[in-house]
């Protein structure tokens, strides 16, 4: 049993919001929305409803443009039908007392021209395949390798921007309550980040200064819309999935602290140790270190975290939140469980992506 005074239960400003816990609910993809248009319906709203409790939700990512998708399955927040899709989600989680950020995300490179408008090639900073990666396109062809893209040019980088501006102000016309900028995990803002992906010549790559440049023009965009205290981000320094690698991560991440503290925005989501693959054996401290150092406001960690181990890491300073992902999948209730130090569900890993409500919403609470 938690203690009464027990850190990760204490209320939490995090911008202008109160969070009544340091548990976040990381966003995860669940490959779920309704066909054809990727649009949310009444059971995602109930999977997210079942987890209010946490002291914030960051919705699964969600493409801003069909150009930004790259699963299939995966919802999207570019059309009317979804904006409305979102709002069964955010009304039913408000109702039951929680509050639910959407995650903004473009993919970049790890799609298929099955997937893309016209069946173009998926865009990235550079015509880099990442090598042996793989994206899931349809139930009849499952996963599949991905092709090498094409190189964005550099007039074309703006229209990017906007999308991911539409996408928070449809986001806001949804109901929910801010926003998280996906530029982790090898996604399209993490493919500008990375020296590996982005070999541009022009100002969006090169120097650290112009790496940062794109990334950051989709944070003042995003800021616009939501203000700076409604705006979060994710990112994923010495994660590895979909062939990610930085020559100087410390660099990297430590600049783009720096400006994200200027930028003033809610929060850094850390994606410090991946169950798709890192490059560090354990937490990169030293990244760690660099962003905590340059970004003063709040620390989100991630990353194989136990109850336990969130509270000694928010109590010794290294983290404010800490996000879960997969025990979220299987346990609602899992603030109420780690609060209590009760048994947690074991998740099943065959139904995380598509299918129906099977591993989805029926996973028990103690109450049931
Ligand atoms: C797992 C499968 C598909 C997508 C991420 C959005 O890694 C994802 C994702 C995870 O951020």
């Amino acid at each position: 049993m938690a203690e009464r005074n027990d850190i990760l239960f204490s209320t939490f400003q995090l911008g202008d919001l109160t969070l009544p816990n340091r548990i976040v609910m990381a966003p995860l993809t669940r490959s779920r929305s309704s066909q054809p248009g990727d649009v949310p319906n009444d059971l995602n709203a109930e999977y997210y409803r079942q987890r209010a409790g946490a002291g914030l939700i960051i919705a699964e990512a969600t493409q801003v443009s069909p150009q930004g998708k790259g699963y299939a399955f995966t919802p999207g927040i570019h059309s009317d039908a979804q904006v409305e899709g979102w709002r069964k989600v955010t009304s039913a989680v408000h109702e039951a007392g929680g509050r639910i950020h959407l995650q903004l995300w473009h993919v970049g490179r790890i799609s298929h021209p099955s997937l893309q408008p016209n069946g173009e090639k998926p865009v990235a900073p550079s015509a880099i395949k990442p090598e042996g990666a793989q994206t899931y396109i349809s139930a009849e062809s499952g996963m599949v390798d991905i092709p090498e893209p094409r190189a964005l040019s550099e007039e074309e980088i703006p229209g990017i921007v906007e999308q991911f501006r539409l996408g928070a102000e449809n986001a806001k016309r949804a109901g929910f309550d801010g926003v998280e900028i996906h530029a982790a995990n090898g996604y399209l803002l993490d493919q500008f980040l990375r020296s590996e992906s982005n070999q541009r010549t022009d100002a969006y790559g090169g120097s650290v200064e112009n790496r940062l440049r794109f990334p950051m023009m989709v944070v003042e965009a995003v800021v616009g819309v939501w203000g700076a205290e409604r705006t979060g981000i994710r990112v994923s320094p010495t994660g590895s999935a979909n062939a990610m690698r930085d020559a100087d991560p410390v660099a990297t991440y430590g600049a783009l602290a720096k400006r994200l503290n200027e930028a003033g925005i809610a929060y850094i989501e850390v994606v410090e140790d991946s169950f798709q693959g890192n490059l560090e054996q354990g937490r990169p401290q030293a990244v760690i270190d660099a962003i905590r150092q340059n970004f003063k406001g709040p620390y989100i960690g991630n990353g194989h975290y136990t109850g336990d181990e969130a509270r000694q890491r928010i109590e010794a300073g290294q983290c404010d939140l800490a996000s879960f992902g997969r025990p979220f999948i299987s346990n609602p209730d899992l603030p109420e469980r780690i609060r209590q130090g009760a048994a947690l569900n074991e998740w099943d890993a065959s139904s995380f992506y598509g299918g129906d409500e099977r591993g989805y919403t029926d996973y028990p609470t103690l109450s049931d």
